[in-house]
């Protein structure tokens, strides 16, 4: 007689929906099976509202009412977190394993500032995230003139010297969605970005049948209404790709970050470090400071430079302080 215990046969998949103790998992075939979690579970010993997060691999086995149950979730490459609407000391992961966020920015209808932009770029950076960003509604700029267009030069000028990928789109007319589609194939993406900048739209083009609600109807029929904090993943199609869309999320929340190092997540600045004469040189007033020389040579941008140094401020008066109401982390 064996005393061995019967192998269960596990699974692969990617969490793209969780609601608290149950999740919504797809297999690498496709196949969707809703599943719960085994046990208790502790990752990276945050104390998390929600333990499993959309965008975990996980590995489950299978029940025989055909539902599964979790037995392991993978480390996770990076997770966006926020605190707890409730309970402050507990934090809610938002998602997890993301290869790309993609910021929706306009110009005009509504005007996007530098300032929420760059917020958002050095929370990505700090989680270890990659953006691209999306101007889109150049339809409407494109309408408005060559002041306009200018405008618009200027700002992918600005963005793609400080290493950010730029691409002009328009979600109502097509315009660059063949390169973001080919872009998007593989991999979780984040769609982030102002209310009204388009996010909506542009999921439902890159999705069609998704009919997400854009301002349009959502304006009339429920006015401020998206509050919920579950992010939702989709598939896109004909791709092995997942898009995330968070309602409700306005920007990256809770990172931890430091005010000395806060320049690290400047890239174009953090290149030049090097050539600075002090090795911790943070670049506001230190004698032989390579940043500042760059700003007279316009190799550093300076509404970027002036944001960095808000930022530095906002940190000594606000509410980033460490040891403030959010413990020294940056919230957006
Ligand atoms: N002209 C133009 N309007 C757009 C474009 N993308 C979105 N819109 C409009 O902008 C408004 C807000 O879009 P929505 O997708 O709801 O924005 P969200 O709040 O970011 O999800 C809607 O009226 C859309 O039709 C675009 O590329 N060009
Ligand atoms: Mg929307
Ligand atoms: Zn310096």
């Amino acid at each position: 007689m064996s005393e061995l215990a019967p192998v269960e046969d596990s699974f692969q998949g990617t969490v793209f929906r969780s609601t608290g103790k149950w999740a919504d998992v797809q297999a690498a075939d496709g196949r969707r099976v809703e599943c719960r979690l085994r046990g208790k579970f502790r990752m990276e010993g945050l104390r998390t509202t929600n333990p499993l997060a959309v965008g975990d691999h996980v590995t489950w086995i299978e029940e025989e009412d055909g539902t599964g149950v979790i037995t392991e979730i993978a480390p996770r490459r990076n997770r966006i977190i926020r605190r707890s609407v409730n309970l402050s000391h507990e934090a809610h992961v938002v998602a997890a394993n993301l290869d790309r966020a993609w910021l929706v920015v306009t110009l005009v209808e509504p005007a996007t500032s530098s300032g929420f932009v760059d917020r958002f770029l050095v929370t990505a950076e700090a989680y270890g995230v990659p953006t691209t960003l999306l101007f889109n509604k150049v339809d409407v700029l494109l309408q408005l003139g060559e002041e306009a267009e200018e405008l618009l030069a200027s700002w992918m000028a600005m963005y793609s010297e400080a290493g950010y990928e730029c691409l002009p789109i328009s979600a109502t007319e097509g315009i660059g969605l063949e390169e973001v589609r080919e872009r998007m194939k593989g991999g979780i993406h984040l769609v982030s970005g102002h209310s009204g900048v388009g996010k909506s739209t542009l999921l439902n083009a890159l999705i069609p049948g998704l009919d997400q609600k854009t301002a349009e109807v959502s304006d009339v029929h429920n006015k401020g209404v998206h509050t919920t904090t579950f992010a939702e993943m989709f598939p896109l199609p004909e791709s092995s790709g997942f898009i995330i869309d968070t309602p409700g999320i306005k920007g990256f929340g809770l990172v931890r970050m430091e005010k000395e190092t806060l320049h690290h997540h400047f890239p174009e600045m953090f290149r030049l470090l090097p050539e600075c004469k002090f090795h911790n040189c943070r670049h506001l007033d230190e004698p032989g400071c390579a940043v500042v020389r760059a700003l007279e040579t316009g190799e550093v941008d300076d509404e970027r430079y002036r944001n960095y140094r808000n930022m530095v401020e906002e940190f000594d008066e606000g509410p980033y302080r460490a040891g403030g109401q959010r413990g020294g982390s940056a919230g957006i």
